[in-house]
């Protein structure tokens, strides 16, 4: 079976959920892969395009994750499987440090021209997110002469040894897994739903919270998620960013936007920090910006960039030629088909839907997110005491009706919803249905 643009658009079971097939897999999965990497749904997918994933038993699922927020424009997307297949036929991989080649350069003057600001950019690829994150670090240390990094309360920036230190939740992603490394310090996000702050109010906190613990003078980077992916979607007060980048900017520290989730009009604008006319220093990306194949980026100002020796950045496969070739097909994909409006319209119909669900249920204390990023954290009615149980049996309820949907958040109570932009209206409308059916079958 082929998947991309051309899958049949209708959820359709045919099987429990898993099916057999799928079932005999999972046993499979069980006896050769390790049980560290877990499922969240457990069916195994043979194709998928549009807003649908199509299981081996042959049920065909909606799809709100977009395999965490990477399918931005769609599985096998038509540019992205054409300019992937060409390039996958003339040469797979020369090793870009050794022999160049035009795809890696062309990838790095799109982000120069997409990513916020217009002073003078570069870029280093890389293949996943974790790996663009220590980058920008290594760069900062490498630009200030700098050792310390500060992140925030809810942080996921990956599973490294530097990255899980800069990510905040303990189980599953670091628990046994230490040392961390060192030189990293934690402070308060703004989290208005729990902080009720203003966005002024919140960096004072955050700000107080770096001079007296750690030092400006110290201090290399600032990595913030724009909107918090793993952590919950969490979208700080207005003013919270801006406040931040200026205190950066006056005290010499590099301002490092982590778009990895946020970036490539998942929001409704290219990038999230688009929305608060924020220029950070340096902008992480991965995820979207290949439509499904492993490609990460820094990019960042030219002369923090240009700090680094030759042969101080690399890596075997960082901007391989094939990942390179979809990132511009998913970047023609977004470009040619306005996907930025797109999520934007696939914003306002998940914010009616969810905002319909919280309504009727006081379970769910908030609805937030911008364009396509959606999403609502799950208490006990009337409290801020997250929910995990009711979250976990809505989100098995989802599954075993079709949808695929993602939680996430420190304490596990908050469904995110990261459709394709590919999905249509009526699939939308109808996983939200389900959704909605899910909250009355558990109430
Ligand atoms: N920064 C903001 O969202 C990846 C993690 C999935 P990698 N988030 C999904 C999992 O359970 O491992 C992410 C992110 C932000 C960095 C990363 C890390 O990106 O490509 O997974 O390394």
């Amino acid at each position: 079976m082929s998947g991309g643009p051309t899958i049949p658009q209708k959820r359709n079971l045919v099987t429990a959920i898993p099916g057999p097939l799928s079932q005999e897999r999972l046993d499979r999965k069980k006896a050769f892969v390790a049980d560290g990497v877990g499922t969240t749904l457990p069916v195994f997918i043979e194709a998928a395009g549009g807003g649908i994933l199509v299981d081996v038993d042959g049920n065909s699922l909606i799809d709100l994750g977009s395999g965490i927020a990477v399918t931005t424009v769609g599985n096998s997307a038509e540019k992205v499987v054409a300019r992937a297949s060409e390039q996958l036929a003339a040469f797979t991989h020369t090793c870009f440090t050794v022999t160049p080649y035009d795809g890696y350069v062309d990838v790095a003057a799109k982000l120069a021209e997409l990513t916020p600001g217009d002073h003078a950019k570069k870029s280093a690829l890389f293949n996943s997110g974790a790996e663009a994150v220590e980058n920008a670090i290594k760069i900062a240390r490498h630009a200030t002469g700098r050792n310390a990094v500060v992140v925030f309360d809810h942080a996921y920036h990956g599973r490294t040894n530097l990255t899980m230190a800069m990510t905040a939740k303990n189980m599953p992603y670091k628990d046994g897994f230490g040392p961390f490394a060192g030189d990293v310090y934690r402070v308060p996000m703004s989290y208005p739903l729990r902080d009720g702050l203003s966005g002024a109010d919140a960096a004072a906190r955050a700000i107080d919270m770096i001079h007296a613990q750690v030092g400006e003078t110290r201090v290399a980077a600032i990595v913030i998620e724009p909107i918090q992916g793993e952590g919950g979607f969490v979208v700080p007060a207005p003013g919270f960013l801006p406040a931040l980048a200026a205190y950066a900017r006056e005290n010499g520290i590099v301002f490092i936007a982590d778009e990895i989730q946020s970036g490539f009009v998942r929001t409704g604008d290219w990038f999230a920090v688009d929305h608060e006319g924020v220029v950070p220093d340096m902008v992480t990306t991965a995820k979207g910006i290949a439509g499904g194949l492993p490609l990460s980026a820094v990019t960042g100002r030219a002369e923090l960039m240009d700090s680094v020796h030759a042969g101080g950045l690399g890596g075997t496969y960082g901007g391989n030629p094939v990942a390179c070739a979809a990132a511009l097909g998913a970047i023609e994909e977004m470009e040619t088909h306005d996907l930025a409006a797109r999520a934007r319209a696939i914003g306002d119909l998940m914010q009616r839907r969810l905002e319909a669900i919280k309504a009727e249920h006081p379970t769910v204390a908030e609805v937030r997110g911008r364009g396509a990023m959606k999403a609502i954290e799950i208490t006990k009615a009337g409290t801020l005491e997250p929910d995990p149980l009711r979250t976990n049996a809505v989100a098995a309820y989802c599954h075993q009706n079709g949808i695929m949907v993602l939680t996430a958040g420190t304490w596990g109570n908050v469904f995110r919803f990261l459709p394709p932009l590919s999905i249509s209206d009526e699939l939308l409308e109808e996983a939200f249905d389900v959704v909605a059916e899910a909250f009355a079958a558990t109430a």
